[in-house]
């Protein structure tokens, strides 16, 4: 482990007479400086005009950030940056017009197209990843596009182009050596991610570079309330692989030196660098912030003195690179090209009204088109005399895994306890069977794929889908696992913020069609409070994520393998009382077998009443509607949506116009489910159908009870149903 000791937060002087940069370069990393500065104070008047509409700076943290840009490479790295980074983007080819764009909010902003507040860095020729406003989300997806470069150097023929699904639009580069960069400030480093980050990048080794701004404060509070001891570069000394350096982040010269030091180890291979520059925040927050209100005028004065432009300035003229009318006319220059940036960008052509539906979804692949319907080439269960062996919907949630994992060497899994054994060299030398996910779904696929593409993460939910989002823009196809439904919410802010946004944010340069697996449901008989949750409503309120729920095994087959082929992200739920269940069993479908995404399965046709459910309530309705028929000779049409976004509206549709009384039912609770959307907007479209009003059956209004009386009284039972069907019928 390579270690650099902490230095005073003054400027040192260099070891080597300017860090060996020719004067030329001198005097171009204080022009990058003066420009970025220049483009902050230009936004302030934009924002004052009210020509722009939010304003966040990058002032007092230029010389560290043109340091990086300098060390790093355009187009070669890849870059992971927060909104103060405004320097480090223009050092790696961003322009100011670019820049500009973004905060008058153009159409043709390369960052987010007038969607993304200014400073939200983003640049598909730069590999400057779409960025966003939740403090410190790009941590994991910078160790998961470190994971991706290392994967495609070491299988370099994954990167190869396919047709017929994603990768026909998914574009792979890579180097080997390449670095991804990542920053945040000291605040930040409070956020749980970044320690996920840390750790998942030193276990691997990963060539990530960490760099911290350190301005003291985050909005108003300051350091030592965030962090303990009130100095971060302390508290990571214990990770094993990084390179570590503490610096003077105002002093464009031992930024520069220290950056090229770490960025050097990283290349090498070694492992990855932390560097934690302090800095300084001279305009407040941003221009909704008063730091008035919380620093006093001795505090702000000592950093005026730290200003790292007028002291690279005064060190150009001290050193005799510069003189003070070289330094006017280069300020003169920039002033210039900043105005005529700003004149050009006022003036540019803003967003079409009605564009802002573009890209919620690929515009390329559609997940719901026929070309992601195919026929099973076994017989099904419809096929009489079928011969082939019924499997369980684990099985062939099993086999499709194992299919496409031999169909698209893109594809790698990971989550807890996927793989078979993490020391695979029991496996290897057969001592053990391995295990392959609590309930055994991804069992056998590490054995044939081997670990660099079936591996255990940490247990932490963040971590996996965080570094699945990575992975998925940089090209690879992570097919990850959440074990349970009822531990999904750490990875909330990857799963709400990032995984389904990176298109539409980024005007779709970036895309992040990560597959996440999750077990799902109750009906467990004891599964209790945390081993028995839906919640599924919380995920179809997300615009940009498929949302997935099959109910047997052959449908969970045909969805995966969809979800798997299809270029957006898909959250695919799977029922843990459906894995193993005699109902919805089915014969091996063949390895090319789909079933596409929005379109319902009539389980049961009939002309009385509709039932519109899905997941495990199928069976339950089912049973129910057999019995309506029998007892009451009412004839139940029975549709189970498969997916809940998209969902088959014509199918619901299609069903009330011919039967004009409709049940909605789910197992999560009622109150708020999805069920709620549906029922309304039958109310609303379908009213002039109706014969009755639209019901719903669903779990009660708690979470479910371990004792099994509770639990069957809590959740929706074929009984419930069965009497919400009869006063339906009865209306
Ligand atoms: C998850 C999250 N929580 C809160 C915020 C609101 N917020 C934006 S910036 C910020 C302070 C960040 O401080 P720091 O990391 O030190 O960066 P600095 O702005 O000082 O450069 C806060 C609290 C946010 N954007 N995201
Ligand atoms: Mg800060």
């Amino acid at each position: 482990m390579a270690t650099t000791k902490a230095q005073p937060k003054t400027a040192v002087m260099p070891v080597e007479k300017y860090e060996g940069l020719t004067s030329q370069q001198l005097i171009d990393i204080y022009r990058l400086m003066y420009l970025s500065r220049k483009l902050d104070d230009r936004e302030i008047l934009l924002k004052r005009q009210q020509k722009i509409f939010f304003q966040i700076s990058g002032a007092g943290h230029e010389a560290l950030l043109v340091a990086a840009g300098m060390v790093l490479r355009p187009s070669y790295d890849w870059f992971y940056p927060y909104y103060r980074d405004r320097a480090l983007c223009l050092t790696v080819g961003m322009t100011p017009y670019e820049q500009l764009l973004e905060a008058v909010g153009a159409a043709d902003d390369p960052n987010s197209g007038g969607r993304q507040m200014p400073s939200h860095w983003g640049h598909k020729k730069l590999n400057i990843v779409t960025q966003s406003s939740p403090t410190g989300t790009q941590f994991l997806q910078a160790v998961g596009c470190a994971e991706a470069g290392r994967y495609f150097d070491r299988y370099p023929e994954a990167a190869a182009k396919a047709t017929g699904d994603y990768r026909q639009f998914k574009d792979v580069t890579f180097h080997g050596d390449e670095v991804v960069y990542v920053s945040c400030g000291d605040g930040t480093t409070s956020e749980g991610e970044f320690w996920e980050a840390l750790n998942s990048a030193s276990n691997r080794k990963l060539p990530v570079l960490f760099l911290i701004e350190d301005n003291e404060y985050a909005i108003s509070v300051p350091v030592e309330v965030g962090t303990a001891g009130g100095n971060i570069s302390k508290l990571v000394q214990g990770f094993p692989n990084f390179h570590f350096a503490e610096i003077d982040g105002t002093d464009p010269l031992a930024s520069y030196s220290a950056l090229k030091t770490a960025v050097e180890y990283i290349r090498a291979g070694d492992g990855p660098a932390f560097v934690h520059g302090h800095v300084i925040r001279p305009y407040s927050h941003s221009l909704s912030d008063d730091e008035k209100l919380y620093r006093p005028e001795s505090e702000r004065n000592a950093e005026v003195e730290r200003d790292p432009i007028t002291r690279f300035q005064l060190f150009l003229v001290r050193e005799g690179i510069l003189d003070e009318k070289g330094i006017n006319e280069l300020e003169k220059d920039v002033e210039a090209e900043v105005q005529d940036a700003s004149d050009r960008a006022v003036e540019a052509a803003l967003p079409e009204p009605g564009s802002y539906k573009q890209f919620v979804y690929s515009a390329d692949l559609d997940p719901t088109s026929s070309d992601f319907r195919t026929e099973a080439v076994h017989p099904t269960p419809s096929d009489k005399g079928a011969s082939a062996p019924e499997r369980t919907m684990a099985d062939l949630i099993n086999a499709c895994l194992k299919d496409e994992m031999k169909r698209d060497p893109r594809i790698v899994m990971f989550g807890e306890d996927v793989a078979d054994c993490s020391r695979e060299e029991y496996l290897k030398a057969k001592q053990v069977k391995g295990k392959g996910g609590v309930f055994k779904l991804t069992a056998g696929l590490q054995y044939e794929f081997g670990s660099d593409r079936v591996f255990n993460s940490p247990l932490a939910e963040a971590n996996i889908v965080g570094r699945a989002v990575g992975m998925a823009t940089r090209g690879l196809k992570p097919v990850v696992e959440i074990q349970f439904f009822d531990y999904i919410w750490p990875a909330m802010q990857q799963l709400r913020n990032e995984l389904p946004l990176i298109r539409w944010r980024s005007n779709n340069n970036f895309s992040s069609p990560a597959v996440v697996r999750v077990a799902i449901g109750g009906y467990l008989t004891g599964g209790s409070i945390y081993h028995s949750q839906c919640g599924e409503s919380i995920f179809t309120h997300t615009p940009g994520m498929m949302v997935v729920f099959p109910s047997n095994a052959l449908d969970a087959n045909g969805l995966l393998r969809a979800a798997i082929r299809c270029d957006d992200p898909v959250l695919f739920l799977e029922h843990k009382r459906l894995y193993r269940e005699t109902f919805g069993r089915s014969p091996y479908p063949g390895p090319d077998y789909m079933v596409p995404f929005g379109k319902a399965k009539i389980v049961r046709p009939g002309h009385d009443l509709t039932v519109v459910t899905y997941g495990a309530v199928v069976p339950r309705a089912l049973q129910a509607a057999q019995r309506m028929e029998r007892e009451n000779g009412v004839s139940v049409e029975l549709i189970d949506l498969r997916t809940l976004n998209p969902y088959d509206w014509e199918a619901i549709a299609t069903s009330v116009a011919k039967t004009n009384r409709v049940l909605v039912a789910h197992e999560d609770m009622l109150s708020w489910g999805y069920g709620a959307e549906i029922a309304a907007r039958i109310a609303d479209e379908l009213f002039d159908h109706l014969d009755a009003p639209v019901k719903r059956v669903a779990a009660k209004d708690t979470f479910v009870a371990y004792q099994p009386i509770l639990e069957d009284e809590i959740l929706p039972q074929a009984e419930d149903l069965y009497q919400a069907m009869l006063r339906l019928s009865n209306y």
